[in-house]
């Protein structure tokens, strides 16, 4: 087949029943960007010679140096199948997980998904996740276990044996579809129940309980991957073969005389031929014999590699070639390496691309089949439901899911769109999914006013094109269905964006992106003046990638935050070469850290459990250390209730430290877009809006209350729940403000769980209640440790007390407790008998020093009330963490590396001395792979991949997901206090202290004090003997 002409695809573009939307998904390394190069070969863009080796969607340098592709490309195909011809828009993407967001995009803009599972390594993480993210998008997959090869050539496993691995895999595959599956089931059941639930409280009483899951009644059984399905592809990429097994039943059929559907049927399974009755039996397993798979399919191929790569037999090869009737250049036969005669075989034989496509073309649905459910996903953001938009919106899902037909229908067109890429030169592109006609002359032209619409502008397109892979081809127009680069949006578009010619269309529901950006750098040019380019190349960058965070910090750095060290060398050199085009230089990762209270240790540094007076020793130093601290506003009692007073005497606040249980923590961490619309709901509460939300949200939040119950249990935590005040910092985060104020009810946060019964007795706000929230999120924000945000911390405010606002005239009222009544009665009358009196008893020289007469005269010097509480309630909160066992959170990755058993001594090498912890470790079944589950600090996973990958000849390479944050147990602050320590580290303990380390590099580089001894042995050294 010769070069497709840009007259075909446009002229296929027209008809959308034929045309395939499809991505190629799955872990790092399991060959999509090979068996692209092949689909690719098939169309004489590249020689089928190279197919396999040049890899020519990975178009940027740096991702044909690494091997590993870093953006997702498209590519449009031809493809003749039967008396149809097909186009096929192909989306190559990213499998490591740095690029997951690269994923998020593709699955986004297709109708279907080709998984590739590497036939020895099975389903490995980013399997999973590829498989999860095309299935909250609705699209269907097809499957190709890829690199069968190695199973022959590596694995040297037997014909049986492989069979017998192959199924595995696909049981493993089934697995994770399975279970996907079963949730959503479940899911869409609880929410049937609750709909019942209402409706049977109007009807009736007596209901039954329905006790099945609803499991048995759904069928699944087109969900699966099974070859007999005809979505399971057999290939070696590499190698430019794979089979489906209707090409064998093809075969079979005509060569034995069983009917072709029969076979395929049996092809796959526990069937075997028997001779002597010449049909086709069950159970071969049982009687021992061998599966038809392995002697009609298998046996084959083991053969050739055999005779081809094993034992490069020449007569064999030649009876074989001439057996599959294919064509053999002298050049092939002679060549020194046996691939590649064997490629020019099997791509004759079996040709992968036929294979794939056949299957694309026949499994894969159209954009016509697009289903209705992922319409309505599309449409309704967040807590809506789709039935409560307007009437105008719901009125577009019929116009997305009509069928198009050739030409253009302007009424009610609706262009939806995903900003895919942006490259300086040629113009800015963005690929996009054209669900109706768009013609370039007319563009945008709806004629409703959009002014007012939030978040919503107008714009024309400029530019439509047509993405080949390293090329684009300006068109003209592009009919609905299609995948295309738009040009002239780059004024507009930030990230993404969902365009439409009606303004009815809400934006599309934001990407389920899987990777967290966690590291972060700060960035300069290397010449100063160049500060404009990289302000604006930063902007490009921030466009064109979808996970990538650009913002300035208040500090006025530009710090760039991805996803992971591949990420962000990979954004670099965007940078540099392609968005600002300047030198730049970028500063270590700054690495995230967290701040939080623990409970008071039972034991000391030497495990030796601390007794009754080591423990008040400790309490007593703590006491000292904050009796500096102590000022006459601020006071610590020992329990570690800190009592502070603003400047202006008005107010008093009491806050307590308490640490939040871990599980309590987690729950906070991992809710915080409930809680985040929670807070909406309350504001707008309060504003005396109500919002529409949906059953779902408000399900979500009664959950999370429910579950922050079960976890806050014992006599510390009565009540907590409902006493809530507010999250922070941010006002979702993982920290809690508890109203203990004695006599102060105010209105719970849970209050939209209980609209309409007691809204209206919901008492009203205290005056400055929302001081008392800001000062918390202050102080949540930046913890007095190193001033990183602060994790899982409960303040308690047990004391609110503010005066009337006649501001008191005199400095010193506090002094005296029982004078004070009096004080603010007669507070107008200055120089009353009573100050007088007592200026007698004082020498007067002082009394009149220490009144300040400015003060006296007003309270505004220190600014407005408001202001001054949350100063307060900040330093108060401040001070109260210090009064507990402060601890450092680190970030951590997970870790899942495979390794063969020989490096795996290797591995543990590096992870020990990273301070990784191994999880488990497992035996991939049937092969010499391990596969190690382990977790590690952010902080330390710098270089982490390349060390391992060096450590092990390439053998290993790990794959880091940010996970958790976990306490770092040792205490930053720590100094020898009892015996046993004193003994154990000495005087100066100056052993390491990790987080001592942490802490101080984080003050350092924010330019804080950092209390360091320089001079470390200016005394001569004593032997501990002498020392005691
Ligand atoms: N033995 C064997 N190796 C293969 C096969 N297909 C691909 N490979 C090799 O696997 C490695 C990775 O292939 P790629 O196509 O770059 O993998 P990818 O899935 O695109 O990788 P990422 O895009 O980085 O996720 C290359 O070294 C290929 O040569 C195959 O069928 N058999
Ligand atoms: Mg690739």
């Amino acid at each position: 087949m010769g070069h497709t002409s840009l007259e075909k695809i446009i002229s296929l573009q027209r008809n959308p029943a034929n045309i395939r939307n499809l991505c190629i998904l799955a872990h790092v390394d399991h060959g999509k960007t090979t068996l692209a190069d092949c689909l690719v070969a098939s169309n004489g863009i590249i020689s089928s010679r190279l197919a396999g080796k040049l890899r020519y969607l990975d178009s940027r340098e740096d991702e044909q140096i690494r091997g590993i592709t870093m953006k997702s490309s498209a590519i449009s195909l031809h493809y003749s199948h039967g008396d149809q011809e097909y186009l096929l828009n192909l989306i190559d993407s990213p499998g490591h997980v740095d690029f997951s967001s690269e994923v998020s995009t593709a699955v986004r803009l297709c109708d279907g998904a080709v998984v590739v599972v590497d036939a020895v390594e099975g389903v490995c993480p980013q399997t999973q996740v590829v498989l999860r993210q095309a299935w909250l998008e609705n699209i269907r997959p097809v499957l190709v276990i890829n690199k069968i090869d190695r199973l022959v050539v590596e694995l040297k496993l037997t014909s049986q044996e492989a069979y017998t691995h192959l199924k595995k895999i696909l049981e493993q595959v089934n697995a994770v579809t399975g279970t996907l599956f079963t949730s959503k089931v479940l899911e869409e059941r609880a929410g049937k129940e609750e709909e019942e639930e209402k409706e049977g409280e109007k009807s009736s009483g007596d209901q039954v309980y329905d006790w099945s899951a609803g499991l048995e009644e759904v069928d699944d059984s087109h969900l699966y991957f099974s070859p007999d399905q005809g979505n399971v592809v057999f290939a070696s990429a590499i190698d430019g073969w794979g089979f489906s097994i209707q090409h064998f039943a093809h075969i079979y059929s005509e060569r034995m005389g069983i009917k072709k559907e029969v076979l395929l049927k049996t092809l796959w399974g526990d069937f075997y031929l028997s001779m002597k009755a010449k049909r086709i039996m069950k159970g071969a397993q049982a009687k021992g014999k061998k599966p038809l798979f392995v002697q009609l399919v298998l046996d084959n191929i083991w053969s050739l590699y055999d005779a081809v790569v094993i034992r490069r037999d020449k007569e064999k090869v030649e009876k074989v070639v001439t057996s599959l009737g294919v064509k053999v250049m002298a050049r092939d036969s002679r060549h020194s390496d046996p691939k590649v005669l064997l490629s020019a075989i099997c791509s004759q034989w079996l040709p992968v691309s036929q294979a794939v496509l056949s299957m694309v073309c026949e499994k894969l649905p159209s954009p016509l089949e697009m289903a209705a459910e992922r319409v309505e996903k599309l449409m309704s953001v967040g807590a809506r439901r789709f039935d409560s938009l307007p009437e105008q919106t719901q009125h577009l899902k019929t116009g997305m899911r009509r069928s198009p037909s050739a030409g253009s229908r302007r009424d009610g067109d609706t262009l939806t769109g995903w900003q895919r890429r942006a490259t300086e030169s040629p113009p800015t592109l963005r690929a996009c999914h054209l669900q109706d006609s768009a013609q370039l002359p007319e563009g945008c032209s709806a004629s409703d006013d959009v002014s007012e619409i939030p978040h919503l502008s107008r714009c024309s397109m400029e530019n439509l094109y047509l993405l080949m892979g390293r090329e684009l081809e300006e068109l003209q127009e592009v009919p609905a269905g299609n995948v295309l680069g738009i040009g002239g949006l780059e004024e507009f578009v930030l990230k993404s964006a969902t365009l439409s010619t009606s303004p009815a269309c809400p934006p599309f529901t934001p990407l389920n992106f899987e990777a967290t950006p966690i590291v972060r750098v700060a960035i300069e040019p290397k010449h100063p003046s160049e500060m404009p380019k990289l302000v604006r190349g930063m902007r490009l960058l921030n466009q064109a990638d979808p996970c990538a965070e650009v913002l300035i910090q208040e500090t006025g750095e530009h710090v760039l935050v991805t996803a992971g060290e591949v990420h962000l060398q990979r954004c670099l050199d965007d940078l540099r070469e392609r968005f600002a085009k300047i030198e730049i230089s970028a500063s270590e990762p700054i690495i995230p850290f967290r701040e939080t209270v623990v409970r008071p240790p039972k034991v000391d540094m030497v495990n030796e459990e601390l007794g009754k007076q080591q423990k008040v020793a400790i309490i007593h130093q703590v006491k000292e250390a904050s009796q500096g601290r102590s000022s006459d506003t601020l006071h610590l009692d020992s329990s570690g209730l800190v009592t502070l007073t603003t400047p202006n005497r008005l107010a008093t606040v009491g806050v307590r430290a308490i640490p939040l249980p871990q599980e309590a923590t987690r729950l906070l961490e991992s809710s915080s877009e409930v809680i985040r619309t929670l807070e909406q709901v309350n504001m707008s509460l309060r504003e005396g809006k109500s919002l529409d939300i949906s059953v779902r949200s408000l399900e979500a939040i009664s959950d999370l209350k429910a579950q922050l119950e079960s976890l806050l249990q014992g006599r510390k935590w009565r009540n907590a729940v409902e006493r809530i005040w507010a999250f922070g910092p941010r006002r979702y985060g993982p920290n809690i403000l508890l109203n203990s104020v004695e006599g102060y009810q105010r209105p719970s946060v849970w209050q939209c769980l209980s609209r309409g019964d007691k809204a209206s007795e919901a008492t009203a706000l205290r005056d400055f209640d929302n001081s008392v929230v800001s000062g918390f999120q202050l102080a949540a924000l930046s913890g007095p440790m190193c001033e990183e945000p602060l994790m899982g911390v409960c303040f308690s405010v047990e004391r609110w007390d503010v005066q009337s606002a006649a501001p008191p005239q005199r400095q010193d009222s506090v002094e005296e407790d029982s004078t004070r009544h009096e004080a603010t009665v007669e507070s107008n009358v200055e120089g009353s008998s009573e100050t007088s009196a007592r200026a007698e008893g004082v020498a007067a020289g002082q009394s009149h020093a220490r009144r300040r007469p400015e003060v006296a005269a007003s309270s505004d010097c220190y600014g407005p009330v408001s202001g001054q509480l949350i100063a307060a309630v900040k330093e108060a909160c401040r001070h109260a963490f210090q009064a507990q066992p402060q601890r450092l959170m680190a970030a951590m990755y997970t870790c899942e590396i495979m390794a063969t058993a020989d490096v795996l001594g290797r591995v543990y090498g590096v992870l020990g001395k990273r301070e990784g912890r191994v999880l488990h470790e497992e035996m991939k079944e049937g092969t010499d792979m391990f596969t190690i589950k382990a977790v590690l600090p952010v902080a330390e996973s710098f270089g982490f991949a390349d060390e391992i990958r060096k450590r092990t000849s390439g053998l290993a390479s790990p794959q880091l997901v940010f996970s958790h944050w976990e306490v770092i147990s040792s205490d930053p602050y720590w100094v020898p206090t009892t015996e046993e320590e004193y003994l154990h580290f000495g005087e100066k303990a100056d052993s390491e202290n990790q987080a001592l380390k942490y802490m101080n590099a984080v003050r350092r580089r924010k330019g804080l004090y950092v209390e360091e001894k320089i001079v470390e042995h200016a005394e001569k050294q004593r032997t501990l003997g002498k020392n005691k």
